[in-house]
C-alpha cells in the first residue's frame, strides 16, 4: 500500500486544559472564564463557580492522564494537542511569578506525552483567560494583557521549550468576533461590547500573539509557533454576484486574522471595515514593528461549511458552531446542525496554501453525536459507524489536498475522549473514539471504554494513511 501523507506525518488528537482537566482549584490554580460559564456559550456567565459546571470535574484528566496517554498511545499517536490553563500558571493572571506547582503538572504532563512518543503540541489560550483578568481588565479590551501574556509565554517557552517543539498562540483567534468572552475574556457583555472596544482587543491578542512569537524565536529560533483560526469555507447561496461577494466578505473575517499573523501588516479590507465602522484603532509604532514577527505555520479547526446569501429575508442562522451561517441544502447536517463536508476540507487546505505558502496542520476536526454504549462479546463500547464515515472522508479529502501540492504537517482528531463540550457545556455530545462514562447532570463512574471507531483510527495511523 502507497501513502500519499509524508513520513514523520502527526498522527493525534486535540484537547484543551478546561474541558478535561477538572481540579479547578487544585495546587493554586484560580478560576478561569469557563469556571464561570456553566452553559458554555448559552447562557451569561454565573458570577462564581456554580456546582451544576460540569467542567469543575471535567473528565478528571489532571488525575487520569497516565492511562488515557496509555490509551492514545495504543492507537499510536505520535502527536498530542493539549492547552496550558494560563491560571495554573498565573492563577489571577496578573501577578509577576508564577505557581510553581501549576508548572510542575505540564512538566509532567510532558514528560508523559514524550514517553510514549509522541510529540506535544501546546495551545498557550484556549478559551480560558484567567476570571480575574476577565473581571478586572475586560480580558483583552484592556491593553496591559500584552504584558500579562507576554509573561505567561515566556514563562511556557522558558520551561517547557526543550520538549514542546509546537505551539498555538490562541485557539480559534478568529471567534472573538463573535464569542468575546469566551475568545477574548471581556466581561462586558456582547450586547453592550462597542465595535472599537472589540476591534482594540482583537489587535491586542494579534499584538500579543506576534510578541509570543518573538519571544519563542528569541529563546530557540527552533521553535514552531502556529496562528488558529476557525475554518468555515462560506458558499454563495446562489450564483448571483452578490450573494458570490456576501460570501467573500464573510470568509475575509476569518482570514484577516490569518493575514494578520502571516504577512505582519493589515490587510487593506480589514482597514476597509475599520473605516465603514468608524472605529479607529489606538496602533502604535512599537505594535507595527511586533507584528512583523509572523508565525511558522497555519494551523485551523475544521468542522463544516456554510452558506451566504446578500438577501436579508434569506440570513436565517443555522445552528452552526461558534459563527452561525445559512444551512447549505447539499448537505447533511450533525445532530446540532453543523454541516458535513468533507470536500470543504480539501478547498480549505488547498486555498490556505495558495494564501500564505505556509506549512498547515488541522488541529481540529471531529463529529459531536449521542453515543449509545452497549456490551459487544462482554465488553460496553460504542458502535459509532458515523464517526468512522466522518473521519475517513476528513482524511480522504486531506490526502487529495497533499496529492494537489499541500504541504500538511499533521492532523489531530478533535476529542480524542469524550470531553466537557465548549458550546453546550455538557457531556452528551460527544467526539471521543474513548467513551467517558459521565452524564449531564454530573454522574458517572468516569471510566473509559474503546469504541468500534478506536481501532479504525488505529488502522489508519498504523498504515500512516494508506488503508484510506
Ligand atoms: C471548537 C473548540 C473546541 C471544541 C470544538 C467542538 O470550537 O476549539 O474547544 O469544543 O469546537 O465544539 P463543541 O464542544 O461545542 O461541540
Amino acid at each position: 500500500m502507497t501513502t500519499t501523507f509524508a513520513e514523520g506525518f502527526l498522527w493525534g488528537g486535540a484537547t484543551a486544559a478546561n474541558q478535561i482537566e477538572g481540579s479547578y482549584l487544585t495546587d493554586g490554580k484560580l478560576p478561569s472564564i469557563q469556571d464561570v460559564m456553566p452553559q458554555g456559550i448559552k447562557a451569561p456567565p454565573t458570577d462564581e463557580p456554580t456546582p451544576d459546571n460540569l467542567k469543575l470535574d471535567g473528565i478528571d484528566f489532571y488525575h487520569r492522564y497516565e492511562s488515557d496517554l496509555d490509551l492514545f498511545a495504543e492507537m499510536g499517536f505520535s502527536v498530542f494537542r493539549f492547552s496550558i490553563a494560563w491560571s495554573r500558571i498565573f492563577p489571577n493572571g496578573d501577578e509577576e511569578t508564577p505557581n510553581e506547582a501549576g508548572l510542575a503538572f505540564y512538566d509532567r504532563l510532558i514528560d508523559a506525552t514524550l514517553a510514549r512518543g509522541m510529540q506535544p503540541l501546546v495551545t498557550l489560550s484556549h478559551y480560558e483567560t484567567p476570571l480575574h483578568l476577565a473581571k478586572t481588565y475586560d480580558g483583552w479590551v484592556d491593553r496591559r494583557m500584552i504584558g500579562f501574556y507576554e509573561r505567561y509565554a515566556r514563562t511556557c517557552f522558558e520551561r517547557f521549550g526543550d520538549r514542546v517543539r509546537y505551539w498555538l498562540t490562541f485557539n480559534e483567534i478568529n471567534s472573538v468576533l463573535h464569542e468575546p468572552l469566551l475568545s477574548g475574556g471581556i466581561w462586558t457583555p456582547k450586547d453592550q461590547l462597542s465595535k472599537r472596544d472589540l476591534y482594540q482587543a482583537i489587535h491586542h491578542e494579534l499584538v500579543a500573539s506576534a510578541s509570543a512569537t518573538r519571544i519563542a524565536h528569541e529563546i530557540d529560533p527552533g521553535l514552531k509557533v502556529g496562528c488558529m483560526i476557525i475554518a468555515m469555507p462560506t458558499y454563495p447561496l446562489t450564483p448571483d454576484p452578490a450573494d458570490v461577494w456576501e460570501a467573500k466578505c464573510i470568509e475575509r473575517e476569518n482570514y484577516a486574522f490569518a493575514d494578520v499573523h502571516c504577512r505582519g501588516v493589515y490587510p487593506g479590507y480589514l482597514q476597509r471595515t475599520l473605516r465603514d465602522l468608524g472605529v479607529e484603532l489606538d496602533i502604535t509604532e512599537e505594535d507595527r514593528e511586533t507584528l512583523k514577527h509572523t508565525v511558522d505555520f497555519v494551523s485551523f479547526s475544521y468542522y463544516m461549511s456554510i452558506c451566504a446569501s446578500a438577501d436579508p429575508d434569506r440570513q436565517i442562522k443555522g445552528e452552526g458552531n461558534l459563527m452561525g451561517g445559512i444551512a447549505n441544502p447539499t448537505l447533511k447536517s450533525s445532530e446540532w446542525g453543523w454541516q458535513i463536508d468533507p470536500a470543504g476540507l480539501r478547498t480549505v487546505l488547498n486555498d490556505y496554501w495558495d494564501r500564505w505558502n505556509k506549512p498547515l496542520f488541522i488541529v481540529e476536526n471531529g463529529l459531536g453525536a449521542k453515543d449509545q454504549l452497549v456490551e459487544v462479546d462482554g465488553e460496553l463500547t460504542v458502535v459509532d459507524d458515523y464517526r468512522i464515515d466522518y473521519l475517513q472522508a476528513h482524511l480522504r479529502a486531506a490526502r487529495d489536498a497533499v496529492e494537489d501540492g499541500v504541504e500538511l504537517w499533521g492532523y489531530t482528531w478533535w476529542g480524542p475522549i469524550d470531553v466537557v463540550s465548549a458550546s453546550t457545556a455538557q457531556m452528551s455530545k460527544r467526539y471521543g473514539f474513548i467513551y467517558v462514562d459521565r452524564n449531564d447532570d454530573g454522574s458517572g463512574t468516569l471510566e473509559r471504554h474503546r469504541k468500534k471507531s478506536f481501532a479504525a483510527y488505529r488502522d489508519i495511523i498504523a498504515s500512516n494513511g494508506a488503508s484510506l
